[in-house]
């Protein structure tokens, strides 16, 4: 029955008292988890708070829905291939300023809140910044109510957990589903058909897409709640479900075993995340994937969009979609076969209605990260969506042949089908031409696509390429992280910041205040405190708060250069031992990251630090002056306890090879000291924070270029580079695995042959800038003078600032007026 009624029915909101959420909880437990107090595990105790802070949320999520609908006003719908949330129940309390209520009401019941906090799964549905930057938008989203949505996929599996031994990456299954997911609310009646294979025809000028295999989604949703604006924001994940349409041949033969067989493949398109970062997996399930998601989100987006419109005539006034990266940009051409197949609009219609709903960002300025798939592949599962493919091609080629240039190898170049012994359809270009916009993610990465990746289409639509500087969120990377340093926010600047990191200015005026200047290393030893007890606990491995925690976390890739921190690390330890009685800084090197897990060189890697760091941490001669850890299974969850206990942030990839990176703005709202190139948001933070509070080496984009221009040779850096060539040769010896003394010869020959990212080149200028790190740290006052000038001047970095942006230059989306 339609409810149609008006005005929202009445019920009890649950009241902000201790004894209120005391009685919820216990209520949750009893009646929906089944468990008396007496025998709640942790477990019970917080999904039963879980679902009582669910309720706090949930009203302002429906009025929000309610809000827009009634407004009519244009959403933005951000489609992503992956969403790496984090953890939801600290975030939520905080969000509904219950946190200390939640504490009491906990204890009263004799069950400790962090404790119950560190049971919650974190689901690792994403592969790394990509995903974690689709999380932030979602919290920014929420909190600044930007009607929308996001949507992505509820992979049963998410990124696999990383198990180190033997000092070897072994993957293991992530089953985060298994314990629960209390969050979430499925949708039973939301659920789409998706389509693959078969063939298409023609009747006269209409096209029919004959396809053979169906699949259902099932939406589940999950609330992403504002930060205290009684507001919240979904997301909804597709999940693969076979439901009763699979193999109806083989249950009517009886053959009741294969038909349930085919329900499991057919639900394997959302069995697993795919972990792989770095390389198109040119796999046909992820193809899958891809239109799985694509197909039902726009579906979706369509049947809301008539359910407040009635017609689809409105739709590029009413409908923005973002894409996140080219993952999802089978969304060109579904939203063009459904417009022409379905709904009957003629082909020119359709397309501009396309090039004003999309709008594309892109990631990387790495070729082999560009997706392409193969034709023939495409046309196998994807028949009709090729056709369309080949169709918007033809008219872009006759648009750049009359307007732009009539250069045949331009035309190659620019053609959304690369020819050759296999053609392929370049999904990038793809996304170029079918959006109206067209986004980097940081000021050098966004110059850069435009002169580099997409220089030829820069020329045929320069208006289109912008600019949009990533950010995070100050609520999850401050105030749930990092909770000493928003209660010294707090105290001088109030609360707003959380919602306006711009209130950071305000913490100027007291950057002299000695109390503040205080505060700051005292919190910052009581973080290095916590990730000191966490690396005792899980590896046994005792480390020195006030020795300099210096830190590189982020997935293991050659671009990403862990291995000059390494070569760095051996270099330092032969000086050490060389020269015993110095007063070094004591430090400590932390890494943590996974790899890919058919990247070679990414496993060795992680292998070598491993080797190294067991040599070390058992030289007694170093006298605890030198550690080195690397914490297996990276996550969102980790990174919250280990990013606010650095001093250093190690953000050192090859100029021009990083988009943007997100963990060094974290880190910087943190406290810690940028050690990195000029490269991706670096560049934005220096500008930021001044010279003087950050620690930049290594060659420029324009010397990384010259150097591949005119021959870069790594070999002569070896030989001439006496403390490098002893690193080397001592690796190669077998120095750090003195079981199998061959180990990293691979690795060291690429090295000295090739050195694709230029490792040699930066050795030196990264091993003097780390004597400058030294010096400074023996200084306490003057980093702490740095560490507060990066915290005071982080607040462009806040992805609110990022939201607004793209609300106001991209989506032309204004925030709802909250009643
Ligand atoms: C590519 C593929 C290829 C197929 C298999 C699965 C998969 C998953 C991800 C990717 C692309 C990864 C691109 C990415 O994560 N880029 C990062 O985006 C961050 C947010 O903008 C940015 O801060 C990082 O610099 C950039 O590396």
């Amino acid at each position: 029955m339609v409810n149609t009624l008006n005005t929202p029915f009445s019920y009890n909101r649950p009241e902000n008292t201790t004894d209120s959420l005391k009685k919820a909880i216990v209520y949750k437990l009893i009646f929906l988890i089944g468990r008396s107090p007496e025998e709640a595990s942790q477990r019970d105790w917080l999904n039963a708070t879980l679902y009582a802070v669910r309720d706090l949320v949930t009203e302002g999520w429906i009025s929000t829905a309610r809000q827009a609908r009634k407004d009519e006003t244009r959403r933005v719908y951000y489609l992503s291939m992956e969403f790496l949330m984090g953890r939801t129940l600290s975030n939520a309390l905080i969000s509904e300023g219950v946190y200390n209520l939640a504490k009491e009401a906990l204890s009263e019941l004799n069950v400790d809140l962090e404790d119950v906090l560190e049971k919650e799964v974190d689901p690792g549905l994403g592969n790394g910044g990509l995903g974690r930057l689709a999380a932030c938008f979602m919290d920014s989203i929420a909190t600044l109510a930007i009607p929308g949505m996001g949507y992505g996929i509820r992979y049963e599996y998410g990124m696999f957990q990383q198990h180190i031994e033997d000092g070897r990456q072994v993957e293991k299954p992530d089953a985060w589903l298994e314990k629960g997911s209390p969050w979430e609310f499925i949708r039973p009646s939301k659920r789409f058909n998706i389509h693959f294979g078969g063939h298409i025809y023609f009747e006269g000028k209409k096209c029919i897409w004959e396809n053979a295999e169906e699949i259902t989604a099932l939406a589940y949703d999950q609330m992403i709640p504002g930060y205290n604006n009684e507001s919240a924001t979904t997301l909804r994940l597709w999940s693969a479900n076979a439901g009763e349409t699979f193999n109806l041949a083989s249950f009517n033969r009886g053959d009741y075993f294969h038909a349930i067989e085919e329900k499991s493949s057919i639900e394997n398109v959302s069995r697993v995340l795919y972990p792989d970062d770095s390389t198109t997996a040119g796999r046909e399930l992820r193809l899958r994937q891809e239109y799985f998601l694509v197909s039902a989100s726009l579906q979706d987006i369509i049947k809301r969009h008539k359910r407040t419109h009635e017609t689809l005539d409105n739709l590029a006034d009413k409908v923005a979609i973002h894409l996140n990266d080219t993952h999802p940009a089978l969304a060109i051409p579904e939203l063009m076969y459904i417009l022409i197949d379905q709904e009957g609009y003629s082909w020119q219609k359709a397309w501009d209605m396309c090039r004003q709903v999309f709008s594309y960002t892109c990631h990387t300025l790495m070729s082999e990260a560009l997706e392409t798939w193969l034709v023939e592949m495409m046309a196998k599962i994807l028949p009709r969506h090729l056709q369309i493919i080949f169709e918007i091609n033809d008219y872009f080629l006759e648009y750049v042949r009359t307007y732009v240039t009539t250069d045949n190898d331009f035309i190659r170049r620019v053609s959304l089908i690369e020819e050759g012994d296999t053609r392929k359809v370049r999904m990038g270009w793809l996304s170029v031409v079918g959006s109206h916009k067209v986004n980097g993610v940081a000021a050098i990465h966004s110059d850069l696509m435009v002169s580099s990746t997409f220089a030829d289409f820069a020329r045929i639509y320069p208006e289109r390429f912008t600019n949009v500087t990533n950010g995070i969120t100050p609520r999850r990377w401050i105030a749930v992280a990092n909770p000493d340093l928003s209660a010294l926010f707090d105290k001088y600047i109030g609360t707003e910041w959380r919602k306006d990191l711009a209130q950071l200015e305000n913490l100027k005026a007291h950057i002299q205040d000695p109390e503040l200047k205080k505060a700051i290393p005292e919190i910052k030893r009581k973080n290095k405190q916590r990730l000191a007890n966490y690396v005792k606990q899980e590896l046994g491995i005792e480390l020195d708060p006030n020795a300099l925690f210096d830190v590189q976390v982020k997935r293991i890739h050659e671009y990403k250069r862990q291995i000059l921190n390494v070569l760095h690390i051996v270099a330092r330890y032969n000086e050490m031992l060389a020269n015993p009685e110095k007063d070094w800084t004591p430090r400590v090197f932390i890494l943590a990251g996974k790899a890919a897990s058919a990247y070679t060189a990414a496993k060795q890697t992680i292998n070598l630090i491993n080797d190294v760091a067991n040599i070390i941490n058992n030289d007694g001669r170093l006298q605890g002056r030198l550690k080195v850890v690397f914490i297996p299974n990276y996550s969102v969850s980790l990174a919250q306890i280990i990013i606010p206990a650095a001093d250093i942030s190690e953000q050192i990839s090859l100029a021009g090879t990083e988009a943007s990176g997100t963990s060094n703005m974290k880190f910087a709202l943190n406290g810690a000291l940028t050690l990195g190139t000029l490269d991706g948001a670096n560049v934005e933070i220096l500008d930021n924070v001044g010279q003087d509070n950050i620690f930049i080496f290594g060659n420029t984009v324009e010397q990384v270029e010259e150097l591949r221009r005119n021959g870069y040779h790594p070999f002569d850096i070896y030989q001439s580079d006496a403390q490098l060539r002893e690193v080397i040769d001592q690796i190669n010896s077998g120095r750090f695995s003195p079981k199998e003394p061959t180990r990293y010869h691979d690795l060291l020959n690429s090295l000295r042959s090739y050195d694709y990212y230029q490792s040699f080149a930066d050795f030196r200028s990264y091993v003097e800038m780390q004597k400058v790190v030294d010096e400074k740290y023996k200084n306490q006052d003057a980093w702490v003078e740095s560490a507060l000038q990066n915290i005071v001047n982080m607040s462009f970095f806040s992805s609110d600032r990022t939201i607004l942006e793209y609300a106001e230059k991209i989506w032309k989306i204004e925030p709802l007026k909250l009643a």
